[in-house]
């Protein structure tokens, strides 16, 4: 008998209140994978012709993502709103303003890669609430450092499909059977490796980094001798880093000069994933975790990897 994503229940104090709202994730990422597969014959790969808050070209993938994630969080009745990269203000759920729990997410993290048929991602966090369950639910329940985040993970819609996710017991990875339409435990308990891997980095912006993250990486590359690999995609990037081993790393630089990854649904649970993982999650020399939200989509430079990198990174 296999180990699916019910095992979540079972994980620390947190997996039977994580369960449900982690299988509904699992239920839209098998809906946004069949959208995908089929997007190039729907028409439905290329901009929609929208802007997000972030002032970026929406893909008309990352809308119709939002749209089902937004449904699946719905349904399982247990979250009372959710913070979304692709919606300005918090999306409160009317029906269940009493529930226990927010989702911040990333809907499809790295949609730039879709019509060149990349992988992609969805990235995820949940928080409890810190309103009343009788008050409405505010945008500042979703303002907490990741330090109190209860569960986080991510999807890779890549060959396989897989959620990776954490409740704060380690980190599991899971992959869809589409034999009997389940996740199955495919990656028991993944350590980050402290070996070997890759540096992982949008080079091309070194002339502008920031933090002289540029001497930085330097002095990574000449002690280790790192070989590079760079996907474009957080979640696929930040995969690779965790199974691997090395460093991944948004930097800022004087076009995002606050760094250009968002803080709450995409470097905390990557972060959270990263250090259950055995990692380290820096920015710049303060942990990920650490820091506490001021805004929804507030922007960071994120450090990412194995310990012994980040310590090279930023000599410490
Ligand atoms: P660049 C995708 O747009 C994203 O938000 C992350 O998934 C990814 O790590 C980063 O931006 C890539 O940015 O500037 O290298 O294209």
């Amino acid at each position: 008998m296999s180990v699916t994503l019910n095992s979540v229940a079972k994980q620390g104090k947190h997996g039977a209140a994580m369960m449900p709202i982690i299988q509904g994730v699992g239920r839209a990422a098998i809906e946004i994978a069949a959208v995908l597969r089929s997007a190039v014959f729907r028409g439905a790969l290329g901009q929609a012709g929208s802007e997000n808050i972030q002032g970026e070209q929406q893909q008309m993938l990352d809308v119709l993502a939002d749209e089902i994630f937004f449904e699946e969080m719905r349904s399982t009745g247990f979250v009372c709103a959710v913070g979304s990269e692709e919606q300005e203000e918090l999306l409160v759920i009317d029906e269940y303003t009493q529930a226990d729990y927010l989702v911040l997410v990333d809907p499809l993290d790295g949609s730039s890669n879709l019509d060149v048929d990349g992988p992609v991602g969805t990235i995820f966090s949940i928080v409890r609430r810190k309103t009343a369950n009788s008050d409405r639910p505010h945008v500042s329940d979703t303002l907490q450092s990741g330090q109190e985040v209860i569960a986080a993970g991510y999807v890779l819609y890549g060959p396989a499909l897989m959620l990776v996710c954490s409740v704060g017991t380690g980190v599991n990875g899971y992959t869809f059977n589409s034999s009997n339409a389940r996740f199955e435990l495919s990656h028991p308990d993944i350590r980050i490796p402290e070996t070997g891997g890759y540096y992982s980095v949008n080079e091309s912006n070194s002339d502008i980094w920031l933090d002289n993250m540029g001497d930085n990486l330097e002095r990574l590359k000449n002690k280790t001798g790192l070989g590079m690999r760079y996907v474009g995609a957080m979640v696929a990037d930040m995969h690779r880093t965790l199974l691997k081993g090395g460093i991944f790393l948004y930097p800022a630089d004087n076009k995002n000069n606050t760094g250009k990854l968002r803080l709450l649904y995409e470097a905390i649970p990557m972060g959270f994933v990263m250090e259950q993982a055995g990692g380290k999650a820096m920015s710049k020399n303060i942990a990920v975790l650490d820091i506490k939200p001021d805004t929804l989509h507030q922007r960071v430079p994120v450090y990412l990897g194995s310990k012994t990198k980040i310590d090279i990174l930023l000599d410490s």
